[in-house]
């Protein structure tokens, strides 16, 4: 008797390997016929953007919201990646046109192309409202650091000082599109929905590039790294996507509105339009885009976005030493359904055994 039970015992668990490898395999097949090369498969569902505890207040406060299914890039877009772009159309990114006196009229010395670089400051006396950001002239994508510097043998690292309209010239390039706030957040997850961090509820210095020490002084490089990584240096999350927070915040193509108003019970939710975008941080400056994910620069003592539902405004046409970008490609379902399907509102979203 009980060598027949061991017996059936054996048999179901078999049974039970055979049919988890079954799915996986059926699931990274499904994921490479539906997405380009490079991308992972978010299968669509539901969760909770934003939050109701968070001590930012334009992370208030938690909607829930359904998503339709879409691919990812796995990886923020690379120096190499971007070289491949600006060789094959001849783009000038924002930063490497020069400055027009009728924009910057204030601004004599500043015309030369450039963009803003993070430079740490050398005594606590120095510091004043943002002294670690100085503009340097000839600072753009193929030179980080000013007109000194370059990417050589930086090919893997994610691309910088790109303005919004040049991620969506690459997006337009590559057949893709920036992701909306919601994509961005829904995907960071994982699946973790409501977790503090993309791995889970308690911080560690090893899942993401962020910045560890006292910003802006003193960095202990804990996590291996002072400045930006090669993309992919640290886990990935459960969707198979890498640095979705820390090394550098991405572009969205939502503006930006603080808190994440009318997006409940709603199914791909958008933030506000052009004309209503509106950072009450930054009263002077409109039609700002949501970045996401923090960057290497965020520490525990100042700034701590590399969460999920963190988020900051930032000028279109200013991009930084520590802004990259990811891309999406939305899926038309209705042509490609291989799984049960479950109905959201009217348009379809994907199931997939997890
Ligand atoms: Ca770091």
């Amino acid at each position: 008797m009980i060598l027949l039970i061991q017996r059936l015992v054996i048999a179901v668990l078999f049974n039970l390997v055979i049919f988890a490898m079954t799915i996986s395999l059926t699931n990274a097949a499904f994921a490479e016929s539906v997405c380009p090369q490079g991308m992972a498969l978010i299968p669509g569902g539901f969760f909770s953007i934003g939050s109701d505890n968070s001590g930012y207040v334009e992370e208030l406060s938690a909607s829930d919201v359904s998503v339709s299914s879409f691919c990812m890039d796995r990886y923020e877009v690379t120096n190499a990646q971007f070289a491949k772009f600006v060789k094959a159309t001849g783009y000038i990114t924002v930063a490497e046109r020069p400055l027009s006196k009728q924009q910057f009229a204030l601004l004599d010395e500043e015309l030369l192309p450039g963009s803003l670089v993070f430079q740490m400051p050398q005594s606590v006396k120095q510091v004043s409202f943002l002294s670690w950001w100085q503009w340097v002239p000839g600072a753009n994508w193929q030179h980080p650091f000013g007109s000194g510097s370059t990417i050589t043998n930086k090919e893997n690292y994610p691309v910088v000082h790109i303005a919004y309209e040049d991620a969506v010239a690459y997006a337009k390039w590559a057949g893709k599109s920036l992701p909306t706030e919601t994509q961005w957040e829904y995907a960071s997850r994982g699946g973790l929905d409501g977790a503090l961090y993309t791995w889970g509820n308690l911080y560690s210095p090893t899942r993401a590039n962020t910045w560890q020490g006292i910003f802006p002084f003193f960095n202990t490089k804990a996590d291996g790294y002072v400045g930006m990584a090669p993309v992919g240096s640290f886990p990935a999350n459960k969707y198979g996507l890498y640095d979705m927070t820390g090394n550098v915040w991405e572009w969205t193509s939502d503006w930006f509105a603080s808190g994440h108003v009318n997006k409940a019970h709603r199914l791909n939710p958008t933030g506000p339009g052009h004309d209503d975008s509106f950072d009450p941080n930054k009263p002077f400056e409109k039609a700002l885009h949501v970045i996401k994910g923090g960057s290497y620069l965020c520490a525990p003592n100042y700034c701590s976005r590399y969460r999920p539902t963190a988020r900051e405004s930032q000028a279109a046409d200013t991009g930084t030493s520590h802004i990259g970008f990811r891309l999406v490609k939305n899926l038309n379902l209705k042509t490609s359904p291989p799984t049960p399907l479950l109905q959201g509102e009217g348009v379809q979203l994907l199931s997939l055994p997890s």
